[in-house]
């Protein structure tokens, strides 16, 4: 046989080698499959050995129908490698098969709430139970909807430069120092009926053990014709206990704020003593919430509410306070401090 022909028989060999080695589909019989042809020992090999013995004329032929079989195998095992490497993978997956459905591993930190974010959520989750719509309103509010439309006069301590945060150089523009400005928002874009809690930052300039520079509020308020006293004293009772425990007493006691008329401010009993007076209500029995009353029928006036129409009770109180109470801090400057050692302490998730 010819050189040549012995070439053809070499590539015709491989096609049907390399056809078994598909049908196996095993990595390591790519290699062997190389080494056979092309290898030290290999057939290929063999035959450009025997090149040297043909003659000189003979020679550019011979070796040019050898090198294009060379070349075909070659690329031919390249391409076989390529297949090798995703035969190996498919080789690993069915030995060890990776189950989806296992749990994450538990050491994983999954991080938790703020406690202030956690009581807030169950805050507006009892309000919403009773029937109130979460309202929204600016941080930045002006003179009118932060104090003037809230019935607080022009010389109130309130409005004073050292409890209230104005922007520079104003007199009107001012970070709230209550979330009433949403309200008063709310009245002015809405009618009556309205039952709308306000939650939100507040900020007075104020910083000790119990006092923040910004804190957060929540108030709340019901406007409709024939609300009553009765209305207000129902709805603290039902979310106090809500919040603290339905064996827990709550109370009124009279106050003045210069938006209500009549004011309160209201308490609920100590859930630590059940009122019979420890260190955390300093021996009253009793833990101060906020504030509430009737909605000053000037208030309503500021609005162009009819206060003859219209009747409505109001109510408003700190989430940190609460959270705090809840979580029995012993600073609020805690809470803002953005301590990770300390906030991992509380692990309340968004089911609490
Ligand atoms: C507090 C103050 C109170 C209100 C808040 C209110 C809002 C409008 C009209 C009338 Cl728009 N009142 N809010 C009323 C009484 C007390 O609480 O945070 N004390 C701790």
């Amino acid at each position: 046989m010819s050189i040549a022909e012995i070439s053809d028989k070499i590539k015709s060999d491989f096609i049907s080698d390399k056809a078994q080695v598909m049908a196996e589909a095993v990595p390591e019989a790519v290699e062997a499959l190389r080494l056979s042809y092309l290898g030290k020992k290999g057939k290929l090999t063999a035959v450009m050995e025997d090149l040297r013995n043909v003659s000189k004329e003979d020679r550019p032929a011979a070796g040019k129908a050898v090198n294009v079989v060379r070349q075909f195998i070659e690329s031919e095992i390249e391409a076989l490698k390529t297949q090798a490497k995703e035969w190996e993978i498919s080789a690993i997956l069915r030995q060890k098969p990776i189950d989806v459905t296992l749990p994450v591993s538990a050491d994983v930190n999954i991080g938790s709430l703020h406690p202030v974010t956690h009581m807030r959520h169950k805050l507006n989750q009892v309000f919403k139970q009773l029937g109130f719509t979460i309202y929204d309103g600016p941080e930045i509010d002006t003179d009118f909807f932060n104090f003037s439309a809230l019935n607080i006069p022009d010389h109130h301590p309130a409005r004073d430069m050292q409890d209230t945060f104005y922007l520079e150089g104003s007199k009107n523009l001012l970070l709230r120092t209550q979330t009433s400005n949403i309200q008063i928002h709310a009245m002015l874009n809405e009618k009556p009926p309205l039952r709308i809690i306000a939650p939100g930052r507040v900020f007075r300039c104020d910083s000790d053990m119990t006092h923040t520079p910004m804190f957060h509020q929540i108030e709340g308020f019901v406007v409709d014709e024939g609300i009553t006293f009765a209305h207000l004293k129902g709805t603290i009772d039902a979310f106090l206990k809500a919040i603290f425990g339905s064996t827990l007493a709550t109370r009124l006691r009279p106050s003045f704020f210069p938006f209500v008329e009549p004011g309160a401010e209201f308490d609920v009993q100590c859930g630590l003593c059940h009122g019979k007076g420890c260190r955390t209500c300093k021996n009253t029995g009793w833990i101060e919430i906020g504030g509430c009353g009737m909605i000053h029928p000037n208030v309503f006036e500021n609005v162009g509410y009819d206060s003859s129409q219209y009747s409505g009770f109001a109510f408003g109180f700190g989430i940190d306070r609460i959270a705090m109470n809840r979580f029995a801090l012993p600073d609020l400057r805690q809470l803002f401090e953005g301590d990770y050692k300390f906030l991992g302490n509380f692990p309340v998730n968004a089911e609490g």
